[in-house]
């Protein structure tokens, strides 16, 4: 049985909940971060010393970084599902990954700790215009690629919409007036009404 450490309200353990899900993996999670704390416990530090969460451990196994747990998972228990063997096929699906954590992510950030957390230093309204703005012009980017596919990496659900579906729930989720983004919302409502994906994002957006 797989140990995922981390509270389900972060955008990063919902990952890696969802894809043990999708490869039929059971697992334990273990709340820690935010409200819960210890991250900076010598035991957690040992398994991730950035302190931060998620972390898997699968037997002996133990890694941090959202995207390289969906990657392991989908690699050790997904091939031919979720996972690609062939590399022209995963770097469809890595390069979007990688685009959630560079692009989207760090625009949705500010959003979520201005309008939602309220945080003070992240409320200037011009700060969360500027993000809501470079989000809007990712959703477009997305919106225009699932035009052409049924999912980010093509005919097949895969890792890649585990990454970004968890970033467009946040988005779709958030008090923000949206453009409509019609292939962005077709993708979202197939991909959340997988089961998996149903207890990583039972939570409302906090
Ligand atoms: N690049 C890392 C980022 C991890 C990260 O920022 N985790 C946040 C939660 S989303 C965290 O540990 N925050 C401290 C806390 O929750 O106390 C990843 O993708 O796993």
């Amino acid at each position: 049985m797989l140990t995922i450490w981390g509270r389900i309200s972060s955008i990063n353990v919902q990952k890696a909940v969802w894809a043990a899900g999708e490869v039929g993996q059971s697992f334990e999670r273990i709340d820690c971060g935010g409200p819960f704390g210890g991250l900076r416990e010598p035991v957690f530090l040992d398994k991730n010393p950035n302190a931060q969460i998620p972390v898997l451990e699968d037997g002996e196994v133990c890694i941090w970084e959202s995207n390289s747990i969906v990657r392991y998972l989908a690699a050790r228990y997904g091939s031919g599902w979720i996972w690609e063997e062939d590399p022209a096929k995963r770097a469809d699906a890595d390069r979007w990954m990688d685009w959630m954590q560079s692009e989207l992510q760090p625009a949705l950030a500010p959003v979520l700790r201005g309008l939602v957390r309220k945080e003070p230093e992240f409320m200037e309204p011009k700060q969360i215009a500027a993000s809501i703005a470079k989000a809007e012009r990712l959703m477009e980017i997305l919106d225009n690629h699932l035009a052409k596919r049924s999912f980010l990496a093509g005919e097949r659900f895969g890792m890649a919409d585990i990454a970004v579906g968890c970033g467009a729930h946040r988005w779709l989720n958030m008090p923000v007036e949206r453009f409509a983004r019609p292939q962005v919302q077709r993708w979202y409502e197939a991909i959340f009404a997988r089961p998996a994906a149903r207890p990583a994002l039972a939570l409302p957006v906090t």
